[in-house]
C-alpha cells in the first residue's frame, strides 16, 4: 500500500477509534479477525492485549472503560464474539462504551453458501449479530461504502446512550479500501456526548431551581452515570458552589472522593451506612437522582429505599423528571452545568453517626480472618489508588467501608458476573495512571479468570491483588445453608500461580496469620511491581444469616 492509498476499511474503523485517545484495545485473534488484527498490530496508537480468552478480554475492557472513558475489544466471529457477550452485557449495564469489533466470513463465502468453521453448518451467517447485538445500544454492518458514515453513527451513539456498540465486518469487506473521505475524529475529553433543546433546558432549570428554593433540606445521590459520561468534574463543582450534601450508593461508591466535605455515606436502604442515613435522606425536603439510580436488590438495601417520587428530582441521561412532569431531550452535562451557575450555598443536612475507620483488631498470632484483613486493607489505600471489588462476600465487606481521600472504589453490583473483577483490575490498572489498582477477590470468582494473570506479567502491569481463600463459594452459604458440596471449591495453591503463568518478577505470599498478612501488606506497600496475597479465611465465617433476615431479604420483601 503507498502511503496516498486510502485506508482499508479495518485500518480506519482501528484508526477513527484510536482518535478518541483509546490506546489499546482487548482481544483474542482469529483468522475472520486477521485484518483487524494485522491493523492494530501496525497502528502506532494502539496496543494490542491479548487475553486468555474473550470473557477476560470483555472484562478487561470494561475495567479500562470505567476508568478512561471508553474501550475497545475484538474478537472473530462466533465462537469468539459469544464467549464475550457475558462481559459486553455487564458493560452494558454498567453504561460503558465499548467498541465492540467482530471480523466475519467473507462476503463471498457467504454468497455461495460455503459451510465454515464457527457456524453451525447451515450456511447461515448472520445468526449471531442479534445475539452480538443484544448486548449493545447499536450495531453495524461495515462495507467499502458506508464505513466513513456508520463509524460517525456508531461513535456518536455509543457516546450518547454511553453503552457497548457492536461492529462487525467480512473479511474481504475489511482487506478493501474505504471510499470516501476520511474523518479525523476528537478525543473523547473534547467531545460533547449529548446535546440539550435549549428551551427544554431553560424550562428544565426554572422548574427545579423553583423547587431548590422551597426545599430546606436537599441531598444529591450520584449515579454510576455521572461517571461514565465523564461528569465527575461537572458534578464536583456543583457540589462544592451548591454546598449540596450528597451520599452514594454501592453502584456509585467512589465516583466523588469519600473524603469530600459534602459526603454523608453509602445510601442503600436498610444497609445504609452510617445506619441513620436512610432517615436523613428519605426525610429531605428535595433529593437530586443525579443519573437515574438502580432499585436493583444490592443497590437499594433490597428494595428497602423508600424515596417519594414526588420530592426526587431525577437528572436523567436525556430527561429531567419529578413525579409525573418530564423535561426531555435534556443532556445530563448541560444541566449540571446550569445548575452550577444558578445554585447558591444550601443548608447542608447531617448524619448523627459518622462514617469512621474500621478499628484495627487482631494480635501478631491471630489467624487471618475478615474482621483483621478490612482494617488492613483500608488503612493501606492512599490517594489515587482503585479499589475493586469482586461479587461475593468481599463485596459486603467493601461497599460500606470508608474510602480515604482520593480513592476510587469498581465492583459490579448489579450484573454480579463472578470472574469479573480478576480481568477487570489489568484494565483499570492499564487505564489508572494516578495511583495503585487493588483488587479483593473470593476464591471461587478468582477460579474463573485466573488465567488472565499471565496477560497481565505480560505487560507488566502492576496491581496488588488479594485472594481470600475459604475454599468456598462462600457467599452462597451466607444466603442459603452450609453443607451443599456444589459450594466447596478445588484446592488451588493460589500464591503459586502467577510463577506458573509467568509473572517470574511478582510478589507472591500466602498469609494465614496477622503478622503475616501485616509483614505482606508492608511489602508490597513498597515493592515496585505486581503483588499477589492469598488470604486464608475461615469457612467458619461463611454461616447461614438468621432466618429472619433471610426471609425479610429474600422472600418477604420481593415486590410481587
Ligand atoms: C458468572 C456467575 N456464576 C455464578 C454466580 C453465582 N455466585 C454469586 S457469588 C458466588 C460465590 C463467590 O465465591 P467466592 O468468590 O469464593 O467468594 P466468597 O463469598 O467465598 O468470599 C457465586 C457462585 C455469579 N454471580 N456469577
Ligand atoms: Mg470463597
Amino acid at each position: 500500500m503507498s502511503s496516498n492509498a486510502p485506508p482499508t476499511v479495518a485500518e480506519y474503523v482501528v484508526n477513527r477509534l484510536a482518535d478518541l485517545g483509546i490506546d489499546r484495545v482487548f482481544g483474542v485473534p482469529g483468522d475472520y479477525a486477521f485484518p483487524f488484527n494485522d491493523a492494530i498490530e501496525k497502528c502506532e496508537r494502539l496496543e494490542w492485549i491479548a487475553s486468555a480468552n474473550e470473557l477476560n478480554a470483555a472484562y478487561a475492557a470494561d475495567g479500562f472503560a470505567r476508568v478512561y472513558g471508553a474501550s475497545i475489544l475484538s474478537t472473530t466471529y462466533g465462537v469468539g464474539e459469544l464467549s464475550a457477550i457475558n462481559g459486553v452485557m455487564g458493560s452494558k449495564s454498567q453504561r460503558l462504551p465499548v467498541f465492540f469489533i467482530v471480523g466475519s466470513p467473507s462476503t463471498r463465502i457467504q454468497r455461495q453458501g460455503l459451510v465454515t468453521h464457527h457456524t453451525l453448518g447451515d450456511g447461515v451467517f448472520n445468526n449471531f449479530q442479534s445475539i452480538s447485538a443484544a448486548a449493545c445500544c447499536v450495531s453495524t454492518n461495515l462495507t467499502p461504502d458506508n464505513v466513513i458514515d456508520e463509524m460517525e453513527r456508531v461513535i456518536r451513539d455509543a457516546l450518547k446512550f454511553s453503552a457497548p456498540a457492536y461492529i462487525i465486518v467480512p473479511m474481504d469487506y475489511a482487506l478493501m479500501p474505504i471510499i470516501g473521505t476520511p474523518i479525523k475524529g476528537a478525543p473523547l475529553a473534547h467531545i460533547k456526548r449529548a446535546k440539550s433543546d435549549p428551551a427544554s433546558l431553560a424550562a428544565a432549570v426554572n422548574f427545579v431551581m423553583g423547587k431548590v428554593n422551597a426545599a430546606k433540606s436537599i441531598v444529591a445521590i450520584p449515579s454510576n452515570l455521572v461517571a461514565s459520561y465523564g461528569l465527575i468534574k461537572q458534578f464536583t463543582e456543583l457540589l462544592d458552589k451548591s454546598k449540596m450534601s450528597f451520599a452514594a450508593t454501592p453502584m456509585s461508591k467512589g465516583v466523588v472522593s469519600e473524603s469530600h466535605p459534602n459526603y454523608l455515606g453509602l445510601y442503600s436502604g436498610i444497609t445504609s451506612s452510617p445506619s441513620d442515613l436512610k432517615s436523613v435522606v428519605e426525610s429531605a425536603d428535595l433529593v437530586f437522582d443525579i443519573g437515574g439510580l438502580i432499585p436493583e436488590d444490592i443497590n437499594s438495601g433490597n428494595w428497602t429505599n423508600k424515596l417519594d417520587p414526588e420530592k426526587t428530582i431525577v437528572l436523567g441521561d436525556h430527561f429531567v423528571k419529578l413525579g409525573s412532569t418530564i423535561f426531555s431531550g435534556i443532556a445530563l452535562e448541560d444541566m449540571l452545568v446550569e445548575l452550577t451557575k444558578r445554585m447558591s450555598p444550601v443548608a447542608p443536612v447531617q448524619t448523627a453517626k459518622k462514617l469512621a475507620a474500621l478499628p484495627m483488631v487482631g494480635a501478631p498470632s491471630d489467624a487471618t480472618s475478615s474482621a483483621n484483613f478490612y482494617p488492613r486493607l483500608q488503612k493501606m489505600l492512599r490517594s489515587g489508588d482503585v479499589l475493586v471489588a469482586e461479587t461475593g462476600t468481599c463485596m459486603l465487606y467493601m461497599t460500606p467501608m470508608l474510602l480515604p481521600d482520593g480513592v476510587g472504589f469498581q465492583g459490579q453490583a448489579l450484573w454480579g458476573s463472578i470472574g469479573w473483577a480478576t480481568p477487570a483490575t489489568e484494565g483499570i490498572c492499564m487505564a489508572n495512571k494516578a495511583g495503585r489498582t487493588i483488587v479483593v477477590t473470593g476464591d471461587g470468582s478468582h477460579q474463573l479468570t485466573a488465567n488472565e494473570i499471565g496477560t497481565m506479567g505480560r505487560y507488566g502491569i502492576k496491581p496488588i491483588i488479594f485472594v481470600l481463600n475459604n475454599a468456598l463459594y462462600g457467599v452462597e452459604i451466607v444466603v442459603s445453608e452450609t453443607g451443599w458440596k456444589y459450594d466447596d471449591l478445588a484446592k488451588w495453591n493460589y500464591a503459586q500461580l502467577p510463577a506458573a503463568m509467568g509473572c517470574s518478577e511478582w510478589f507472591c505470599a500466602k498469609v494465614s496469620t496477622v503478622a503475616e498478612l501485616d509483614a505482606a501488606i508492608e511489602k508490597a506497600n513498597s515493592f515496585d511491581g505486581a503483588s499477589y496475597i492469598e488470604v486464608m479465611i475461615p469457612a467458619s465465617e461463611s454461616q447461614p444469616v438468621p432466618v429472619a433476615l433471610q426471609n425479610h431479604v429474600y422472600k418477604s420483601n420481593i415486590p410481587n
